[in-house]
């Protein structure tokens, strides 16, 4: 017994490395693909509890496709995007199946969670679902 639970810890020391490498990754900015029609795309897929990516950068006054998705599972999520000024500029149920939002935006920095909580629970948001899209001014 005493040498399978050593076996054990290190296995699970591995998973959580790789768990916070796995994080280190998604917490990177991500850039959007241009496409020739000059739009703007990226995906963004929630989950209990993150966004992935959570810091996006794209250019202002170009049209850009968001397209959102859940990872499979019973807690509902939605994805909410605020202007630099605080108003909702959309809030979307998120499902697995995929939605696109279509936006042009000015510079500023824009951010993005989920609001969703169960009860008197803290909300989605506060545990780490949450990012900020990036406008940026183009030279
Ligand atoms: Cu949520």
């Amino acid at each position: 017994m005493s040498r399978i639970v050593p076996a054990k810890v290190c296995r699970l020391l591995a998973l959580a490395a790789l768990w916070l490498l796995a994080g280190a990754a998604a917490a990177q900015d991500a850039a959007t693909t241009v496409g020739a029609d000059g739009v703007q795309r990226i995906a963004i897929v929630g989950g209990s509890y993150f966004f992935r990516p959570s810091h996006i950068v794209v250019r202002a006054n170009q049209p850009l496709e968001i397209r959102l998705s859940v990872e499979p599972g019973v807690i509902p999520h939605r994805f909410v995007l605020e202007g630099p000024g605080g108003e909702r500029l959309a809030d979307v149920n998120l499902e697995t199946q995929e939605q696109t939002l279509t936006l042009t935006l000015a510079p500023g920095s824009y951010p993005f969670y989920c609001p969703n909580r169960l009860l008197l629970f803290k909300s989605h948001r506060d545990h780490g679902m949450a990012g900020t899209l990036q406008v940026q001014a183009q030279e």
